[in-house]
């Protein structure tokens, strides 16, 4: 059967069930282009820029079953997509990248866009194929979505040359998917084994990240086995439920909320679940596991990579978790008492709370009271997409992730800008969802004008901007290590003239007193499905407990002499302005 590579790689996406592709058309892949106007199941979004388009694939991927997927032009719009990519290679999130190719059967050399686009996503995908006939592309594609769906996620890059996608080519019977089977479980020995430890340790502490999402069931259950507290890394915010007595929020050493650093103060062993120990998550490694570590992830390489585990079960937690419960319930008679446990994080929570509350903001918009009016007012099973700033810890510290709640933010690539074409891909997956965006102004500046993608979409998404007019998370670091600013104070932006700019409504928090109606006007008007900025006066006067674990914990790893050198520099400049 002769058929073009265009029409095949249309028919491949729809049988892996894409729903919609994000990039910008040029002479490399308008063929495919034209062919998905003709699908019923996938619809093509124009994006403004491709690391827009990067995001918002990620987004989909993040909050739905279906993959999100890249369509862009070789070179130019790969590497203006390659800052999603990345960030969706170190998050652990499945994408299909795929671009159009340069002409194979010309001989010609200095083509436009011509160069290796193998070589340049190498770092960023987890396998590259370029498609050499017609025959070739329904295999690649499915191999392709397999790969970045099975192990670790990750995205994975298919080339399509131009000239295959235009002429028809032998295509051979079409295969159909596979059904992806279960992946492999550990030594039932292995899980006996952790089982054995975590019963017999005295307290044990629960550090939960994104990878135990699809385990919840089972983590409540050994949670409330083991009277164990739960601590959740950063992309893993919204994988234990805020209001659970056990929950304690994020983090769990120096760097974390008071609830989970006293919780987790005297522990003796700890269960670890689908994270990875990282820099974010662990407030620059200031969080160190106890000796009697048990850690189950999906990925080997992570295993013992910062922390050495004593048990180490890799493979996917929501086939382990389940297995280890049970392997829990038949050592342990009763649950574990944790009635004073759990008065002590809720006390410790609501002080927390209450200090931030109690914080003088002046003029402007109290973070706490904020985050407090937020949450009463959000439905429990939104969606909240933060930017990467210090606005993002605000938001892990203060904004309750109730059961339900999904929580999304670019962590370990940590890319700015993530944001606003985030929060619209997740509402595109979403349409019966409520779903806000906590963006940074400096993100804002970076892909704002995606919103003009949301508008021609109607999507109803609401992004708060908290506007301090700083690239904080970085000038509050300046500030304390060198008492200098410098290039991150941001030229001022009329955020009202912006949003009536893109065709976006427009909505003003100055000052406390507008918190309530502000959010509340601005909901209404998403679910009307109007894109929305609301402008935050933002107080940042108060630092995060992650901002000032961080820094003294990055601090005390320097020698002496750079140590000495450093507060020096401080305190000469404090004393010499
Ligand atoms: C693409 C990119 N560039 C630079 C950084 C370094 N960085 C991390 S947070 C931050 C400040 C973000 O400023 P803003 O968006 O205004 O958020 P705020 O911290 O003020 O809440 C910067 C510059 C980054 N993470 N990503
Ligand atoms: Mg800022």
């Amino acid at each position: 059967m002769k058929k073009t590579g265009a029409f095949l790689v249309r028919h491949a996406l729809e049988q892996l069930g894409v729903r919609f592709t994000f990039g910008i058309p040029g002479v490399h892949n308008t063929e495919i282009y034209d062919e998905l106007a003709t699908s019923e199941q996938i619809r093509p979004l124009l994006v403004t820029h491709e690391a827009g388009a990067a995001f918002m694939a990620d987004a989909v991927s993040r909050t739905s079953e279906s993959i999100g997927t890249l369509l862009v032009v070789p070179a130019a719009g790969l590497t203006h997509a390659m800052s999603g990519i990345g960030e969706a290679f170190l998050d652990g999130i499945p994408m299909l990248v795929i671009s159009g190719g340069t002409r194979t059967d010309t001989g010609r050399e200095y083509q436009l866009h011509q160069m290796d686009q193998q070589a340049l996503v190498a770092p960023v995908t987890k396998a590259q194929f370029k498609c050499l006939s017609q025959a070739d592309i329904v295999p690649t594609l499915y191999e392709a979505c397999r790969v970045a769906t099975t192990g670790e996620p990750g995205p994975v890059y298919v080339e399509v040359p131009v000239n295959i996608q235009m002429m028809k080519g032998e295509a051979g019977e079409l295969p159909v998917p596979m059904p992806m089977g279960p992946g492999e479980l550990p030594a039932s020995s292995d899980i006996e084994a952790a089982a054995e430890l975590l019963a017999g340790a005295g307290k044990t502490g629960i550090f939960a990240g994104w990878g135990a999402r699809g385990a919840q069931e089972s983590l409540l259950s050994i949670a409330e086995m083991l009277g164990a507290p739960v601590a959740t890394s950063l992309q893993g915010l919204s994988v234990f439920p805020y209001d659970h007595q056990l929950h304690t929020g994020m983090g769990f050493g120096p760097a974390s909320v008071p609830a989970a650093e006293n919780a987790f103060s005297d522990i003796d062993a700890m269960l670890a679940v689908g994270v990875r120990f990282g820099e974010i998550a662990t407030g620059s490694y200031g969080a160190k596991p106890p000796e009697n570590l048990v850690h189950i992830d999906i990925n080997p390489a992570v295993m013992s990579a910062n922390f050495k585990a004593r048990v180490e079960l890799v493979g996917d937690a929501s086939q382990i978790m389940p297995e280890l419960a049970e392997a829990l319930r038949r050592r342990l008679q009763k649950e574990k008492d944790s009635s004073i446990l759990a008065a002590r994080i809720s006390s410790d929570k609501d002080k927390y709370r209450q200090q931030w509350l109690d914080h003088d903001s002046g003029a402007k918009v109290n973070p706490g009271q904020f985050f407090e009016s937020l949450d009463s007012i959000l439905p429990d099973n939104a969606i909240v997409v933060a930017d990467d700033g210090n606005h993002t810890f605000l938001a892990a510290e203060l904004m309750p992730m109730r059961g339900g709640r999904t929580f999304i933010s670019p962590t370990d690539f940590n890319c700015m800008g993530y944001c606003v074409p985030a929060a619209a891909g997740a509402r595109l997956a979403n349409p019966g969802r409520v779903v806000c965006g906590i963006v940074g102004d400096g993100g804002l500046v970076m892909t704002g004008l995606e919103a003009l993608t949301a508008v021609a979409n109607n999507l109803g998404v609401v992004w708060f901007v908290f506007a301090d007019g700083e690239l904080s998370q970085i000038a509050q670091a300046q500030e304390v290590t060198m008492n200098r600013k410098t290039c991150t104070i941001l030229p001022p932006l009329d955020i009202a003239a912006f949003a009536r700019s893109v065709g976006a409504a427009f909505v003003d928090i100055g000052k406390n007193e507008d918190i309530g109606q502000g959010i509340s006007e601005s909901l209404s008007l998403a679910t009307e499905n109007k894109a929305v900025f609301v402008r935050v006066n933002i107080d940042y006067s108060k630092k995060t407990r992650f901002t000032k674990g961080a820094v003294k914990t990055n601090f005390a790893t320097f020698d002496m002499a750079t140590k000495l050198r450093l507060a020096g520099r401080a305190l000469f400049r404090k004393f010499s302005a």
